[in-house]
């Protein structure tokens, strides 16, 4: 697969006044680090790296490793460059695209010129004092009469000499209505706050915040356990609160009225179903209905799932993998295992696959276009660590085939999309977590076609 070269001058032209207010730092350009060696021997695993508990068992043959299968090459246009923290886009229907940048929370549109706009005005209504970003984004079902978008927010902390100051805060779901013809924001309101909120030592990480949008408009939201600590917490296996939870809202930010947990005396009315770590991809497969997840789980324990009414998803209870190098571990060669070293327990779901080792998936879209047909009934998953889009095939719920793709790029993914009109699109990331001025920024947005 070869990059295509050639960028549209007037895209970059653009882009850079575009981006003004983004003015990159002056920064040293930071070491490559390289995708991993996948192997493309055909029907051979894909992963070719030691796993990283080496006794673990999968519980069924397709849960893990899947072989390669190499598909027809594709064009790459770099529609979009030099980004800090792209996190999500939506179609629009006049053919525009609708961008998020994750810091400093911005919304920009990309018009079918390649023209970039300035930020979107209206979120002020949000900030207040406080700074914030923003992660995901959908349009309503019926955007198109009633201009209605969904997205999530955080408050960050930026770094200060001298410590931050305190704030209490969590993931957020928020709703506008934008009028595309005035490129404006109206309306804007947070519609549901995770709880609880958290302290600022707890602000940044595992923010979660991916939106999958029923066709009856209600909405499904992921939040991560927010855990930074040594010791893994169990909060999501709590239902007194949202963290390590998939949500589930009517558009107005109620419990919806189909939610396991109503009348569960001290649960939470709006949790749909928990036990996850760091959800970072959240997608319906739009023929079946059926909810797909990615979750960043340890080393060798990041997961898909499909997401079901009430069920739970294990963390930290059970998990494959074993966890992140922790300074009050005492830590063998293979590092330590999860909780009790339990990869399953009754009324606890088993994942569908999970890479092993570290793949960390990112955001995640069902192909069912038709500008590539060898891709039809694929999970696509962008990958951080993995530094490369995954496609995986999928029969019968099972993964059968996968396919590391633009892992020339070298660069981690955070986000794919399929267009109306069924090419596939990329948000690299070459941000990180956190702001970091140091950081260049040469995240990019990416159009993949067929070859003609
Ligand atoms: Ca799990």
């Amino acid at each position: 697969m070869l990059r295509q070269s050639w960028i549209p001058a007037l895209c970059l032209a653009v882009l850079s006044t575009g981006l003004a207010a983004q003015t990159p730092p002056a920064a040293s350009p930071a070491p490559v680090r390289r995708a991993p060696i996948y192997n493309t021997v055909e029907g051979q695993t894909l992963e070719s790296r030691k796993p990283a508990n080496p006794n673990e068992v999968p519980a069924f043959r397709e849960q893990t490793r899947a072989p390669y299968h190499r598909t027809a090459p594709f064009n790459v246009t770099v529609l979009l460059d030099n980004m800090h923290v792209p996190y999500s886009l939506a179609f629009l229907p006049d053919g525009n695209i609708l961008l998020v940048l994750r810091l400093p929370g911005e919304m920009r549109i990309l018009d079918k010129s390649g023209t970039l706009s300035a930020p979107l005005k209206g979120l002020s209504a949000l900030t207040s004092a406080k700074d914030f970003g923003l992660l995901d984004l959908a349009l309503d079902p019926n955007f198109a009469s009633n201009h209605r978008i969904f997205f999530t927010t955080f408050d960050y902390l930026p770094v200060t000499p001298g410590g931050p100051p305190e704030t209490n805060s969590n993931t957020n779901v928020a709703s506008a209505r934008f009028d595309e013809a005035s490129g404006t924001l109206s309306d804007v309101k947070v519609i549901f706050h995770a709880y609880p909120y958290l302290p600022s030592n707890r602000l940044g990480g595992k923010t979660g915040g991916r939106i999958a949008i029923a066709k009856d408009g209600s909405l499904f939201v992921a939040f991560g356990d927010r855990d930074d600590d040594d010791v893994p917490w169990d909060v999501a296996q709590k239902l007194d609160n949202d963290l390590g939870k998939v949500i589930h809202i009517t558009p107005d930010g109620a419990p919806a009225p189909d939610n396991p947990f109503l009348h569960k005396p001290g649960a939470r009315p709006e949790i749909w179903a928990y036990g996850l770590r760091s959800p970072e991809g959240l997608t319906f497969d739009s023929k079946t209905g059926t909810l797909w997840n990615t979750d960043i789980g340890p080393v060798g324990g990041d997961e898909i799932n499909i997401i079901k009414r009430g069920a739970n998803y294990g963390w930290p209870v059970i998990n494959y993998g074993i966890e992140y190098t922790k300074t009050t571990y005492p830590i063998g060669e293979n590092g330590i295992r999860i909780g009790n070293g339990y990869t399953s327990h009754d009324g606890m779901e088993q994942p569908v696959y999970y890479w092993d080792p570290s793949f960390t998936p990112s955001g995640l879209s069902f192909y069912h276009g038709d500008l590539f047909p060898e891709w039809k009934n694929s999970l696509l998953s962008g990958a951080l660590s993995g530094q490369a889009l995954d496609r995986l095939e999928i029969r019968g719920n099972k993964v059968v085939a996968e396919e590391a793709l633009l892992t020339e790029f070298n660069t981690r993914i955070r986000d794919v999309r399929v267009g109306p009109d069924g090419a596939v699109y990329v948000l690299t990331d070459s941000g990180g977590g956190n702001p970091n001025p140091n950081t260049p920024w040469t995240s990019k947005l990416l159009k993949l076609t067929p070859k003609p």
